[in-house]
């Protein structure tokens, strides 16, 4: 992309109504906009990254053998008074007519449309195990939204629903997503720690909250170190008998502060760690509490009818976006894990116009984008600082700046965002690194932890 052509609303300024740095960062990056309280606008790079989280998120459902389907925004009111959910959900709930007066409500949540389409198809224990799930804009409406798209009122989430015929099996399937969110967190370079939590209005005796660690965290956490291991999570296996492996997680003490007893904690004080955390996601285990009040039963395997085990697993996908700012930024912007970023690469032509820069920057350019790198060709008449600052602004993970001073040394620069590394190499290395596929690096040689060194 380049951005003569691109629409990226930065901000000089801090925004004065924004009082968390994700909130302030996305704004001045040109990601949102706001509409009106919790309700924002998503600009082409914010779009980008809330893509990117949704395909991660995606993908890891895919792999733990859930189904997507698309349930719509708007349910029937007659759902939420069958479960008895209609009068409890109180002012959070969105409400509204149509034209025949009939009462239509913004979904806050689908465990009550799932279950009807649920008890519409599914007769037999037969078709279970069944997991279905979307990715889809949800409505609450918040007393206090804040913090931008963190606690929004129009939010998008990714939420599962699992069927099956026994407790037993209820929990196998509750497992898989347990898992399957350490992965998916950890794809996005996230650290994401389980904590037993309360069920609130959704209902049900087991449930889990992940946890992502930022200072600016609505809950306190108190975890075991061991948690800080990176090799933690890696290479769980769906196939396995999971039970063990969730022994393991579960063994190692993690709790939000509500849960949290000072004085019966189980573990040594120099193994317990005390910080601060953001909840991206939140499973259920609530058994028969909607089949029930729903009728969606099955006939079992002695063919009597059997009312249905349920689950629900949420990811806040939008809250995702604000959550990794958080956990991973600077005082010069964002600093985008590779997997989220909206760009990976940029160019930036330090001086459009020069023959050389233009050539170089076009070529660099075009090599990226024939081996698949998702490049942003910085082409635009900024002044050389404001472009150095919009892209760590933005957090373009690698980014490489082509100067006229440096091209008569035969240089350009390779910077790294995240580790703040700069390498001068030559142009030939530069159309190396753009041609090449897979995780990029740092050549070996040349690098410094110097500031790029100011254009022309
Ligand atoms: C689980 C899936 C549920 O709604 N029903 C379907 C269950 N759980 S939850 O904990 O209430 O929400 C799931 C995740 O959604 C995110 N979230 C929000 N994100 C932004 N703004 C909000 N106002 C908001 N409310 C919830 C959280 O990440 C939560 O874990």
């Amino acid at each position: 992309m380049k951005l003569s052509n691109y629409f990226l609303p930065v901000l000089k300024e801090n925004p004065k109504e924004a009082q968390i740095v994700s909130h302030r960062l996305m704004l001045r990056a040109g990601m949102i906009q706001q509409s009106s309280a919790g309700i924002y606008s998503w600009l082409p790079l914010g779009l980008k990254v809330l893509s990117k989280i949704e395909q991660i998120v995606r993908e890891e459902q895919d792999n733990a053998g859930a189904l997507e389907i698309k349930m719509p925004t708007i349910q029937p009111a007659e759902i939420w008074q069958e479960s008895g959910r209609y009068d409890d959900y109180g002012l959070e709930m969105l409400r509204v007519k149509d034209r025949h007066e009939r009462d239509m409500l913004y979904g806050p949540t689908n465990e009550e449309q799932v279950t009807d389409i649920c008890r519409s198809h599914v007769k037999s224990y037969r078709a279970l195990p069944l997991n279905l799930y979307h990715i889809q804009w949800k409505f609450r409406d918040e007393v206090r939204p804040r913090f931008g798209v963190m606690r929004g009122r129009e939010f998008l989430m990714k939420d599962a629903y699992s069927f099956d015929l026994t407790p037993e099996d209820a929990r196998v399937a509750y497992n898989k997503m347990f898992v399957s969110y350490l992965k998916t967190f950890a794809r996005m370079e996230l650290t994401a720690i389980p904590m037993e939590a309360d069920t609130g209005p959704i209902g049900g005796d087991m449930s889990h909250e992940f946890i992502i660690l930022a200072d600016t965290g609505e809950s306190g956490v108190f975890f075991h170190k061991d948690w800080l291991k990176t090799d933690l999570i890696t290479n769980i296996d769906y196939s396995a008998d999971l039970e063990p492996v969730i022994h393991k997680f579960t063994e190692l003490y993690a709790r939000t502060d509500e849960k949290h007893e000072p004085d019966n904690c189980p573990i040594k004080p120099e193994d317990l760690v005390e910080k601060r955390g953001i909840e991206v996601g939140h499973i259920f285990y609530f058994g028969t509490k909607y089949s029930k009040a729903m009728a969606a039963s099955v006939s079992g395997t002695d063919g009597k009818p059997v009312d249905l085990h349920m689950g629900s697993y949420g990811i806040g996908v939008s809250r995702l976006v604000g959550g990794i700012i958080e956990a991973s930024h600077d005082e010069k912007g964002i600093i985008w894990p590779e997997a989220v970023a909206p760009f990976k690469i940029a160019i930036v032509n330090l001086k459009p116009g020069n023959v050389a820069t233009d050539e170089l920057s076009e070529t660099l350019y075009q090599a990226g984008l024939s081996n698949g790198h998702d490049c942003l060709y910085d082409d635009s008449k900024d002044s050389a600082g404001a472009k150095l600052a919009t892209m760590d602004l933005i957090g373009i993970p690698w980014q490489i700046v082509v100067g006229p001073r440096g091209l008569e040394r035969n240089s350009v620069e390779l910077k790294h965002r995240k580790s703040g590394s700069v390498a001068e190499i030559t142009p030939e290395m530069a159309h190396d690194f753009m041609s090449g596929q897979g995780r990029l690096s740092m050549p070996e040689a040349d690098i410094s932890e110097k500031d790029i060194p100011d254009a022309n």
